[in-house]
């Protein structure tokens, strides 16, 4: 047992804490797409702090290209090596992801583990997920971006047994060869199948019913609006990517309009590709969502570029381009004027408010029955019955809210849109039952 596994007051700790530097190079735009763009220390020290790690120091630096063999420049390599051993750091974390020659290169330097953006986030994705298929989606993007990675992962195993980046698939499997892990990704593949089969199956009845889903990126607030909007009791919590697993519950505003909505994983930006791969199936919510929520918070120190971001990944999974209310949240931590300054002219049915205030939630409320009415109205219609497959479509998407019987007609209260009901009344014998007869 190393020192640090002790609190100081002889008790073993959960965990070792480990002690991280943050490394960053900033590339010119032609290096984005999982290798590039700004470097963002202060979004990795949040990372690294949710994975559990104490951050000691940082450095940065600006290139035009990486270095092939270690990523950062000699000279620059020379400060974080003073700088691991200046503070004790037990690992270095590069916000760029890095390539497994420069990672090996690095770790035989720095002589302190070394892990990147993606699997610092991977990492994170292995501790949180809770239910079968978010373990199963985890481990398979977490297989596929280690395999080329093994050689290295073995030396950490040597060094030191468990910590930051050695979660999620046991040692048992980092110990066997290639072809038996290519033969666990089968594996993980045909079970993540049958899952999505069966939830396929599960979720046919929810067709006719409208969804909506909220998105946005990590922490913005989406399961707080969740369990302010509906009974789920969805784990939200100030760390990233509390949420892995969609949940589904049903908010009732009254008896006509009920509504489905569904919580799920957060975005970042530069998500790596491994896990929006192997999150497609829990993906598969949102892209089949009548209306996209999308959650900012407007605290964030850039709102815009957090839009950007999620709208990037959205139309990775092919959901860009989805009808979407924007929903400005944790305006109580923000400065309410200028937000709304800034974005309600490009998004003028956006609404703002705080997770945190009633008042909201009933303003996020009416603004999603807006959605869901769309530019439906409610009718009602008393149609012959010799002629009730008229309604049998209406039946079929959950669109005919009450009916009854006279002796010679049903009368139905339906939702439909303005066509819909020019067609329904220009059937013969079908008139339109108003209040004022
Ligand atoms: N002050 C304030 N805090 C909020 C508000 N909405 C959410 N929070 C807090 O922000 C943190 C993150 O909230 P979550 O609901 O977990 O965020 P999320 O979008 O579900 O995040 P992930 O599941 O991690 O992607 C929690 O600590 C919430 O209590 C708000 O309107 N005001
Ligand atoms: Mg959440």
């Amino acid at each position: 047992m190393t020192e640090d596994q002790s609190n100081g007051n002889g008790y073993i700790t959960e965990a070792p804490v480990e002690r991280a530097v943050l490394a960053g190079v900033n590339l010119p735009e032609a290096w984005r797409g999982g290798m590039g763009g700004e470097a963002d220390l202060d979004e990795l020290a949040r990372l690294a702090d949710t994975a559990g790690a104490k951050v000691l120091g940082r450095i940065e630096q600006g290139r035009q290209r990486p270095s092939p063999a270690t990523f950062l420049g000699k000279g620059k390599l020379e400060e974080l090596t003073e700088l691991v051993a200046d503070t004790g750091a037990t690992m270095v974390i590069f916000d760029n992801e890095l390539s497994p020659a420069q990672g090996r290169n690095l770790e035989k330097t720095l002589e302190v583990k070394v892990l990147d953006r993606t699997e610092l986030i991977l990492d994170i994705f292995a501790g949180h997920a809770r239910t079968r298929q978010a373990k199963l989606q985890v481990e398979l993007a977490q297989l596929e971006y280690l395999l080329p990675r093994l050689t290295r992962l073995w030396s950490h195993l040597e060094r030191q047994a468990g910590g930051i980046g050695t979660r999620g698939p046991g040692e048992t499997q980092l110990e066997t060869d290639r072809r038996l892990l290519g033969r666990r990704i089968a594996r993980i593949r045909s079970q993540l199948k049958d899952i999505a089969q069966n939830r396929k199956v599960q979720t046919g009845r929810r067709d006719q019913v409208f969804t909506a889903a909220l998105i946005g990126y990590t922490n913005a607030g989406k399961s707080t609006l969740m369990n302010a909007l509906t009974d789920a009791d969805i784990l939200a919590k100030d760390q990233l990517f509390a949420t892995l697993d969609a949940t589904t519950r049903r908010v009732e505003i009254d008896e006509r309009r009920r509504f489905l909505l569904t919580d799920t994983v957060g975005f970042i930006r530069r998500l790596p590709h491994h896990l929006v791969e192997s999150f497609k199936a829990t993906l598969q919510e949102v892209r089949e969502a009548d209306l996209l929520v999308h959650v900012v918070d407007s605290s964030s120190a850039d709102p815009a570029h957090q839009i950007r971001a999620v709208d990037e990944v959205l139309e990775s999974v092919a959901a860009g381009k989805r009808p979407t209310l924007m929903v400005f949240n944790k305006m109580d931590l923000a400065d309410g004027d200028a937000v709304r300054d800034r974005f309600a002219r490009d998004h003028p049915q956006a609404v703002f408010l705080s997770a945190l205030d009633p008042a909201g939630i009933t303003d996020l409320k009416n603004a999603l029955v807006g959605r869901l009415m769309g530019d439906e109205t409610i009718v009602t219609v008393a149609v012959p019955l010799d002629r009730l497959q008229l309604l049998s479509a209406l039946h079929r998407t959950g669109s005919v809210l009450e009916q009854d019987f006279t002796p010679d007609s049903c009368v139905a209260t339906v939702r439909v849109t303005d066509e819909e009901r020019n067609r329904l009344l220009s059937r013969d014998g079908v008139r339109e039952i108003t209040d004022q007869p």
